[in-house]
């Protein structure tokens, strides 16, 4: 099988943006498969390190913030902490779980850009690109949204149509618009860094095309195959932005890195960290040929992968490149794609926080139902159906009932003197060839299929039980009726053997009934010495009722049922009003001000006192935005005002006038102020 040709294995997970939860279509794309692999190789007592970590830059950040009506740090920060410690949960067990926020990682990020540009490999040209004059900023591809030019969907965004899927450029958009402020969008020149992938064509083609052809997944390489045949071409790897990783060059203020640049290197740096922490040598992990490097992705990020991190790891002339990229297809959930932001999702921490102690449950039926050569789907009924009759019926069933016919007959005491050995010829065998089988699997990325061969030996078990009735041998001979227990047990450790990867937790419960010790590798020897004494058994599997299928079901309904109202709220405009004469509406005397002071009202919630310079004079008002706005940060603010208002008192102030203000359909109030810099005070607004 070839897997002793490498001294140590570096495994990547892709790093999840911190800008929101993971669902568990997420878990199923590339952690649990990541974790799995990481924990066979463990077993097999190879050098390996997991690394995976928060992606923590680019505009999926920056929307977030804005969004939430906050910082980019606020999000990053809430948002690690929380998939940090689903994964954690979970048991997916990485050696570290970093963040590109960190300093070694912009250090090393922009160490490597420093080095390709030194080379001279990138090529810097200056191009026209859209530009938001009101917001003052270049608009990144998400910041623009238009009419897609192969579906004519009206909500595209500047990289993809999310509802045809095409990849598209903000130059292809039909009708622009900036996202910041609605205005379409000017061209406007700016320089960029470019990575030429079409001058590296022809080396992609050997190095995948010809070179992966058979151990790479096909829908991988078939990816691979058509972005290469459809030909290259040079890619921006830096942006417009400002959160992000200050790219280290001449003339390039205002500039970051391309997320896409920087997150890769994100694998790099973590190892940095867990090496400093664990006094090992990085550079072995990335440098040096005999490592395997494998990225365990969903299938989403293939190309990037695939064909852009490899390019900047040959250019760079010292990395090791991906020995594979098994990434996956898309998990969908009840007859839908699963989405987050449509609500139609199961999310880590939402399954954790009602389900904290079926955490192998997840883990065996994501693994059953890995997409891993086609899109699959989650069904809480196929869940259910696969707890119940797998885990309870096969596995905990037959662990169960051998460790209570143990202690009933015999004391919970393994009887003789020396090593009991299995006794079974046929079942040796069989247990075997599922060794056999299970490895192979694994060392083909084919996880689905390890666990089904791991299960085997508890199918197995469950059979020779039932075969062998030692509860209806054990009145005429108590010996046979022992000798088959201690099989069984045997059978037993080796399940748990097999399937520790997959049930870490349920494996770590047999061993302690077993009193054997934990983590056994597939090269222990399983022994059983005469007088061993076994612990008491412990239910291993719960079966899962039809009323907690249901509940879960109803919940799911109710998400996207709640999460779409909101969003219908969210774009509820009130109805116009009745029409008004002319003379009525010149009656009104607004003006633009600006406000001089600010301070909030003592003991009100709601109202700062301001005083505004008119251009008429200066005056006192109350404006009911404190909500909404701190006093110290508007001084300097213009507003309109409207200036022939009654005055009245207010908490025993007289306020003269009132600020105009928008309000949207959730209450949020913003000034109404002019947009240009030469409208003066006292400027008539009609
Ligand atoms: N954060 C996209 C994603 O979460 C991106 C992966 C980076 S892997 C280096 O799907
Ligand atoms: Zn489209």
């Amino acid at each position: 099988m070839g897997q002793d040709k490498f001294k140590r294995y570096t495994i990547t997970a892709a790093l999840p943006y911190a800008n929101g939860p993971k669902h568990i279509g997420h878990l199923a794309g590339a952690y649990i498969p990541a974790d799995l692999y990481v924990r066979y190789l463990r077993l097999k007592k190879r050098d390996v390190v997991f690394v995976c970590g928060s992606d923590e830059h680019g505009t999926a950040i920056a929307n977030q913030a804005m969004k939430e009506q906050t910082t980019p740090r606020a999000i990053i920060d809430k948002y690690h902490e929380l998939n940090k410690h689903s994964f954690e949960k979970l048991g997916i067990s990485f050696d570290i779980y970093h963040r590109t926020s960190e300093p070694i990682h912009h250090e090393t990020a922009q160490d490597f850009f420093r080095n390709l540009n030194e080379k001279g490999i990138f090529k810097v040209e200056t191009s026209e690109q859209y530009y938001d004059e009101e917001a003052k900023q270049f608009l990144a591809d998400r910041y623009i949204i238009g009419t897609c030019p192969s579906c004519g969907n009206d909500g595209a965004y500047g990289d993809q149509c999310e509802k045809c899927g095409t990849s598209l450029s903000p130059e292809e958009l039909i009708n622009p618009k900036s996202t910041l402020t609605g205005n379409k969008p000017v061209r406007k020149e700016t320089k960029h860094w470019y990575l030429p992938l079409d001058k590296y064509e022809g080396w992609l083609k050997e190095w995948i095309l010809e070179g992966h052809k058979h151990d790479w997944r096909t829908n991988v390489y078939g990816q691979c195959k058509s972005w290469i045949d459809g030909g290259l071409h040079p890619r921006a790897v830096t942006r417009d932005l400002d959160w992000g990783i200050k790219v280290p060059a001449e003339g390039a203020d205002g500039k970051v890195l391309y997320v896409w640049f920087d997150a890769p290197i994100g694998y790099i740096s973590a190892t940095r960290q867990w090496a400093l922490d664990h006094n090992k040598d990085w550079e072995l992990y990335w440098k040096d040929k005999e490592t395997k490097l494998v990225h365990f992705i969903g299938k989403d990020n293939i190309v990037f992968h695939c064909i852009v991190f490899p390019v900047m790891l040959h250019t760079q002339g010292e990395f090791i490149l991906p020995e594979n990229v098994p990434a996956n297809e898309f998990m969908n959930l009840e007859g839908d794609k699963m989405s987050t932001s449509r609500g139609w999702s199961i999310e880590m921490h939402e399954y954790l926080e009602d389900f904290p102690h079926k955490i192998d449950e997840l883990r065996y039926y994501l693994t059953a139902i890995a997409p891993e050569t086609s899109d699959s789907e989650f069904t809480w009924k196929d869940y259910q159906a696969r707890v119940n009759n797998e885990l309870v019926a096969i596995l905990g069933n037959f662990v169960n009932r051998v460790m209570i016919l143990m202690h009933k007959y015999f004391d919970g005491i393994v009887a003789g003197s020396g090593k009991i050995d299995l006794s079974d010829k046929a079942i040796n065998e069989a247990i075997g060839n599922c060794y056999d089988e299970v490895e192979q699997a694994f060392e083909s990325y084919k996880f689905r299929q390890a666990q089904t061969a791991a299960m085997e030996i508890a199918r197995l078990g469950n059979r020779y039980l039932t075969e062998h009735e030692p509860w209806k041998a054990y009145k005429e001979n108590p010996e046979a009726a022992r000798e088959v227990l201690h099989n069984c047990l045997h059978i037993i450790a080796h399940a748990a053997t097999c399937l520790q990867a997959f049930l870490p937790n349920t494996a770590e419960k047999i061993f302690a009934m077993l009193n054997l010790k934990n983590n056994l590798s597939f090269d222990d020897e399983i022994v059983f010495e005469g007088g061993h004494q076994l612990n008491t058994a412990a239910l291993l599997f719960e079966k899962i009722e039809d009323e907690v299928i249901e509940r879960q079901i109803q919940k799911l309904i109710a998400k996207k049922a709640s999460l779409e109202q909101v969003k219908e709220e969210a774009s509820a405009v009130a109805p116009a009003k009745e029409n008004i004469s002319f003379e009525q509406f010149s009656g009104l005397d607004i003006r633009t001000g600006t406000i001089l002071e600010a301070e909030k009202v003592a003991k009100t919630k709601k109202l700062l006192k301001l005083k505004i310079d008119t251009g008429i004079d200066v005056r006192t008002v109350v404006s009911g935005i404190a909500e909404f706005y701190e006093a110290e940060k508007i001084i300097g603010q213009q507003v309109s005002i409207l200036v022939n208002l009654e005055p009245r008192e207010i908490k025993g102030i007289l306020s003269q006038g009132m600020i105009l203000m928008a309000e949207n359909s959730s209450g949020k109030l913003s000034f109404v102020a002019p947009t240009e810099s030469d409208i003066n005070n006292g400027s008539v607004i009609r």
